[in-house]
């Protein structure tokens, strides 16, 4: 057998629902146990040493476990969750140090200086989601936001959803082991991974044939494309329709619901309300 290479790796947890985690946790080919454990990718492994719900250690001990990782260096920094920022970042920490809070910002900006790359991970930390919806009274902002505002060069990418795909998530990672880093003409002009994110749900979705006819669902439940129910498919960029969720089991629109367009840059508040028709004159040209 070879010899085993480690990427090292940190999950900051900033303000969101946890959803990205519990979506990770749900990995099926490889499951969590494969990527934490096992070998990802042959004779590559990737060491998680800090997330907040899965670590076993807590206190000091494991606020030193960032710090030693940041010595090092040649790490990646994965972060779930918009950033708090208003008032220096006071509504959002993570451990003190000498009976003073540690903002989760000042973490996000200490560690991802050093990084190799940071992963955004869903639709908060790519984007700002739903905690920075209006009137965001945290001064909630996305991560590539933030990079930008303060400098930081690190390269990032942005895996949106809310939650995103673990597919997303472990694609992007064994890409990065077999790869390197991504490419810029890897990611679109939001950073995404276009393996993931190249194609609008419309394009794919097993309903196109009923837009295409235009027989419309006029309630839940009913046969037909869920246009004129609000489906925001035509305009939101993602694979679930060939992915599939839940191991392979359904997604959103299989399941009867619309696509609520929980990738898109202006989610939450600018796919609202939710359950209302856009304009076709919104859908981009190629769908
Ligand atoms: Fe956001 Fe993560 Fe939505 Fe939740 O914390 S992308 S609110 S599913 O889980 O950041
Ligand atoms: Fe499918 Fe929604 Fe497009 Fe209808 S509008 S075809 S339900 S993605
Ligand atoms: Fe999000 Fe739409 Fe995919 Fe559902 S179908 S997970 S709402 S992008």
């Amino acid at each position: 057998m070879g010899k085993v290479t480690e990427l090292p790796a940190i999950w900051i947890q900033a303000a969101g629902c946890t959803g990205c985690s519990i979506s990770v946790l749900n990995a099926d080919y490889p499951n969590i146990k494969n990527l934490l454990i096992d070998e990802v990718v042959p004779e590559k492994h990737v060491n998680l040493r800090f997330h907040p719900n899965i670590m076993a250690g807590q206190g000091e001990a494991i606020l030193e476990v960032l710090s030693s990782t940041k010595r090092e260096k040649g790490y990646v920094l994965i972060v779930e969750g918009a950033i708090p920022t208003k008032d220096n970042g006071i509504y959002g920490v993570i451990g003190e140090r000498d009976k003073k809070p540690i903002t989760m910002l000042s973490w996000i900006l200490d560690l991802s200086s050093s990084a190799l790359c940071v992963i955004a991970f869903g639709s908060c930390a790519s984007f700002g989601g739903i905690p920075k919806g209006n009137p965001n009274p945290t001064g909630c902002k996305s991560v590539g936001e933030v990079l930008e505002e303060y400098g930081i060069k690190t390269p990032y990418i942005n895996i949106p959803g809310c939650p995103p795909h673990p597919d997303w998530f472990v694609g992007t990672v064994a890409s990065v082991l077999l790869f390197g880093l991504p490419k810029e003409e890897d990611l679109d002009e939001l950073r995404r991974p276009k393996l993931f994110f190249s194609q609008t749900i419309h394009e794919n979705c097993p309903r196109r044939a009923y837009y295409d006819e235009k027989k419309f669902a006029k309630k839940f439940g009913d046969p037909g494309c869920l246009y004129e129910l609000g489906c925001r498919g035509p305009v939101t960029y993602a694979d679930c329709p060939i992915r599939l969720w839940n191991g392979k089991v359904n997604w959103c629109v299989g399941c009867g619901s619309t696509c609520i367009g929980c990738c898109s840059e202006g989610f939450l508040d600018e796919v609202s309300p939710l359950y209302v028709k856009i304009e076709e004159a919104q859908f981009p040209k190629e769908v």
